[in-house]
Formats: structure tokens, C-alpha cells, sequence
């Protein structure tokens, strides 16, 4: 091949800079334009450089390196003052003291009560209230339904199913979850005017500061009130800490879940020989729920950590200071790993479960259990109730919002058939 680009693409060489789309416009073209640009790729991201991993191996191995952080003042542009809280991204990155944000012995002891109550065993205890609030808004879709039989499948099922378990588990009253639904879509849309994001965190905080000084007067059965009791090594969660942990938890297990959910959906009805294997019960939803995570990843990029020495990755460095998103879409895609085929979703194939779609090393998800119970509820329930479901309009008429970091659909038009 007479091509530099693509000679130093095979070679898993870097080539240009990649400006990622505020708008997501050809979010499929820009994970394999990020892909086929090496193992490390420059990428802009509002105006602000930084590097991306595109790949699993590379990843795997970056993701336990010690030597990069999340703490944002070892970034150099943060440091100098180039990055400053007016650039939109910010609140994916500084935003407050949490099991997200810290490192190392600090962060064990942020994250150990949570993780602790998300095991597998743990959430058996409510995976009966997670069959009820399926029951329930499936009932809601039946009666959401326009004239013409058009229901949205995003609002009125997969957006309210995960809030509703995220603030049961935390404690956070149903009365407030409109307004929580609303705040989030604001804070990740490129949209929002920055004034009006630092606004409406502001705004979270205090929401989240009260309702943590509540459950310290009133502890209740909920994991806010455990993060507050709790004593790891014999040192309790300061205020903040505590509420950087319910935020990254609300916002987390609010937003990603509602991907999957869909993100499922739509593959199972773009691929109905792929359905029907599923619904005769060859192969089981646990096939569709990991190639969704894999092939169609909830989070596209995960905003960031910083390189406290030089790394080497292959033929690049990773400069002191220098910023590191990783790119689960692309991952996700990587041939090395899942074959030639990568681009295809396929429920059958083998390396299906061999993802990274929830990290690796000291930060995995926590969550993760969790989202595989209530995705392993919500569909086959789902398709249970409606099997003729099918969607409204073309699949290339779904359109994505204007969000960088997360792959997150407009609106999900269904008929329930
Ligand atoms: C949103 C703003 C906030 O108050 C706290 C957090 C911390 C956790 C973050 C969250 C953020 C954004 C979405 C994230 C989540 C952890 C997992 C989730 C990045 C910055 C994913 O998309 C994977």
C-alpha cells in the first residue's frame, strides 16, 4: 500500500488530530476513524487536546498503570490555566471528591461500602422491587401510547427504570426524580450554555449536600445512609465525600443504563434472526446484554486522567501532564480482540463477553452488576409483554443528542404491536 496514513494505521501508528463531533453526527465514522488511527490517538475536544486509547490491550494495560491519575491538578492545561472551569467538558472531570476523582489507599476507602452493596449476592435482595418498577412502567408504555400507537420507548421505560432504582438504593424520594431526569440531560447536552451547567451543578450540590445532612440526622436503609455510618480503617466519609459519591452515583447509574436498555432494543430490531434465536430460547438475554455492552457501548469516552510521568505506548509518549481519555466505542470495535468482524453485532460470538465496556483495574465499574440485573429484567420483560414490538420510524431516522461523552439516542419511537 502506497498510503502513509493507512501504512501507519496498520502499524497501530497515530496519524492526525481527531476533532470529536459536539453534534455526534456520524458517531459509527468517528469510532472507526478513531480506530484505524493507531493504538494512542490525538483527539480535540472543544478546543482542548488530549489522547485517546483505542484499543483493548493498550487499554488494559494503561488502565492499572499507576503513574496515571485522575486528580485533575496534574494536568498541565489545568495547572497553566488554558483549561478552566469555563470549558463545557469540566464537569465530567473536576467534580468534587469522590470514588471517581481519587486514587490509590484514598480511593479503596471511598469506594469499598459501595462496591460491597452492588455485589451480585447483595442485589438479589431487590431484584423483586426492580421486577415491580418494570412491571410498572411497561404499564405506562401501554397507556403512553399516541393516537397513531406511538409510544416513546427512551421516556417512559428506559430513562425512569434505572432512576428509579439508583434512588431507591440511595435514597433519593421519587418526587425528585423528574427534576434530577432534567438537570442530568441538561448537564451532558453540548448545548447547555456553561453558565447555565455550572449553574445547575451548583444547584446538585446543594440538592445533594441537604439530602446527605438529612440522612445524618435520620439514618435510613439506603446506601447514603450507609456511605454516612461507615468507617473504613476506622475513617468515616467526610460531607463531601459523601456526597461526591452519591452524585457519581446517581449520575452513573441514571445515565449508562438507559443505553443499554436501548441500545439493546435497537440491535435485537435491526437483527430480528438474531431476536428470534433469543425469543426461542437458543440463546439467552445474558448474549444480548454483553455484545450490547460491547458492540454499542453506553459510554463512548471517559473523560480523563493525566500522565504524573512520561508513558511509552507503542511508538508514542504520553507527555508529563498530558491528558488520557479512553474510548470504549472503539475498543469495543478493536480487531485484535473480537476478529475481523468487529463492526458486526453478533450475539453468538465468542469472544462476546471479553469487552471492557466497564473498565479495568482499580476504578472498574461498581455499578456493573447492577446494570446487568436490571437489563436482564427490563428486556426480556420487555419483549415479553410486547412481542411484536417493533420500531416507528426508519432506524436511520434515530437521531443521538448532542452529548461528547456518553452514546445517548434523542428519543426511541416504538410500536408496541
Ligand atoms: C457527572 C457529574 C457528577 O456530578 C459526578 C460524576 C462522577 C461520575 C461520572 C459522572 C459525573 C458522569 C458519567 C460517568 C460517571 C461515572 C460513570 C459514568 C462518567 C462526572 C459513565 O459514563 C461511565
Amino acid at each position: 500500500m502506497n498510503c502513509p496514513h493507512a501504512e501507519a494505521a496498520q502499524a497501530g501508528r497515530n496519524t492526525g488530530v481527531i476533532t470529536i463531533d459536539p453534534m455526534v453526527q456520524d458517531l459509527d465514522g468517528e469510532t472507526v476513524r478513531l480506530r484505524d488511527a493507531g493504538v494512542l490517538a490525538r483527539i480535540d475536544l472543544l478546543g482542548v487536546p488530549a489522547w485517546t486509547v483505542t484499543r483493548h490491550a493498550e487499554a488494559r494495560q494503561l488502565l492499572v498503570d499507576p503513574r496515571l491519575v485522575k486528580d485533575i491538578d496534574a494536568w498541565g492545561l489545568w495547572q497553566s490555566g488554558v483549561v478552566t472551569r469555563a470549558w463545557p467538558l469540566i464537569g465530567m472531570i473536576d467534580a468534587g471528591r469522590s470514588m471517581f476523582t481519587v486514587d490509590g489507599s484514598e480511593h479503596r476507602r471511598l469506594r469499598t461500602k459501595t462496591s460491597q452493596a452492588l455485589t451480585p449476592r447483595r442485589l438479589e435482595a431487590i431484584r423483586p422491587d426492580i421486577e415491580k418498577f418494570t412491571q410498572e412502567l411497561l404499564d405506562a408504555l401501554d397507556a403512553a401510547q399516541g393516537e397513531d400507537g406511538v409510544v416513546d420507548l427512551k421516556a417512559v421505560f428506559a430513562q425512569p427504570l434505572p432512576m428509579k432504582v439508583v434512588g431507591m438504593l440511595m435514597g433519593v424520594d421519587e418526587s425528585q426524580h423528574a427534576m434530577l431526569t432534567r438537570q442530568y440531560k441538561a448537564f451532558f447536552s453540548m448545548l447547555t450554555p456553561q453558565e447555565e451547567r455550572l449553574a445547575l451543578l451548583a444547584e446538585l450540590d446543594v440538592f445533594y449536600t441537604d439530602l446527605v445532612r438529612e440522612k445524618t440526622a435520620r439514618p435510613t436503609d439506603d446506601l447514603t445512609s450507609a456511605l454516612i455510618l461507615a468507617e473504613e480503617g476506622g475513617e468515616p466519609l467526610t460531607e463531601e465525600e459523601v456526597v461526591g459519591n452519591l452524585k457519581a452515583m446517581v449520575a452513573a447509574g441514571h445515565e449508562t443504563t438507559i443505553g443499554l436498555v436501548l441500545n439493546a432494543v435497537r440491535a435485537l430490531l435491526a437483527h430480528p434472526d438474531q431476536l428470534r434465536k433469543v425469543l426461542d430460547g437458543e440463546i439467552g438475554w445474558d448474549a444480548v446484554i454483553e455484545e450490547t455492552l460491547r458492540w454499542d457501548t453506553p459510554t463512548t469516552h471517559l473523560l480523563m486522567r493525566f500522565a504524573t510521568e512520561d508513558i511509552a505506548v507503542g511508538d508514542e509518549v504520553i507527555r508529563k501532564g498530558e491528558g488520557v481519555v479512553i474510548s470504549y466505542r472503539a475498543i469495543g470495535r478493536d480487531f485484535e480482540q473480537h476478529g475481523p468482524d468487529a463492526d458486526a453485532f453478533d450475539i453468538t460470538r465468542p469472544t462476546r463477553n471479553r469487552h471492557m465496556t466497564f473498565g479495568h483495574g482499580p476504578h472498574i465499574c461498581p455499578g456493573a452488576a447492577l446494570s446487568r440485573v436490571e437489563a436482564g429484567i427490563a428486556l426480556p420483560a420487555l419483549f415479553a409483554r410486547y412481542p411484536g414490538l417493533r420500531l416507528a420510524v426508519p432506524d436511520e431516522e434515530i437521531t443521538r443528542l448532542p452529548v461528547m461523552t456518553q452514546n445517548d439516542m434523542a428519543a426511541f419511537p416504538v410500536l408496541l404491536g
